[in-house]
């Protein structure tokens, strides 16, 4: 059993698209273990994306996740973290394969709709960014 973080971006959330989002994970045997509704502080944000500062679309990327609210998840399940990768398709809307999540529902690069861990290290620190009291 493998444990991975999702997040419902702020334009999946506005486009009512979270209910449609879950149904896919459930619908390819994950589990939610856990789930929140939230909006960042673009420092929050900054922190979460530390990965990425300095590079140019920081900024854009780091103001648009605190625009509006987002849903943060725990996904669980056997190879969660390579299955809802999948699941979600390539972080370029345009890349991405029909059937994914970003090829049906992304509107461009930074408002690609849904993020997902991409390895167990950043899945383990991004569970425990926003589930904190999580084992
Ligand atoms: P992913 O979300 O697929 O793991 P990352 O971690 O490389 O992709 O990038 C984090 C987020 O930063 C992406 N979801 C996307 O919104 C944004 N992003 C990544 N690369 C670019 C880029 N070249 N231009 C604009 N935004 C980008």
């Amino acid at each position: 059993m493998e444990k991975t973080l999702l997040i419902i971006k702020p334009d999946a959330v506005q486009r009512n698209l979270i209910g449609e989002i879950i149904r896919r994970i459930e619908a390819a045997r994950f589990k939610i273990a856990n789930i929140r509704h939230l909006r960042m502080a673009k420092s929050v944000a900054e922190d979460f994306y530390a990965v990425h500062r300095g590079k140019p679309f920081y900024d854009e990327l780091c103001n648009y996740m605190s625009s509006g609210p987002i849903v943060p998840m725990i996904v669980e399940g056997e190879h969660a973290v390579a299955g809802i990768r999948e699941l979600i398709g390539k972080t370029n809307p345009a890349e991405a394969h029909p059937g994914t999540i970003r090829y049906d529902m992304a509107v461009s690069l930074t408002k690609n709709s849904v993020h997902a861990s991409d390895s167990t290290e950043n899945a383990a620190r991004e569970v425990k960014f926003f589930f904190p009291r999580e084992e």
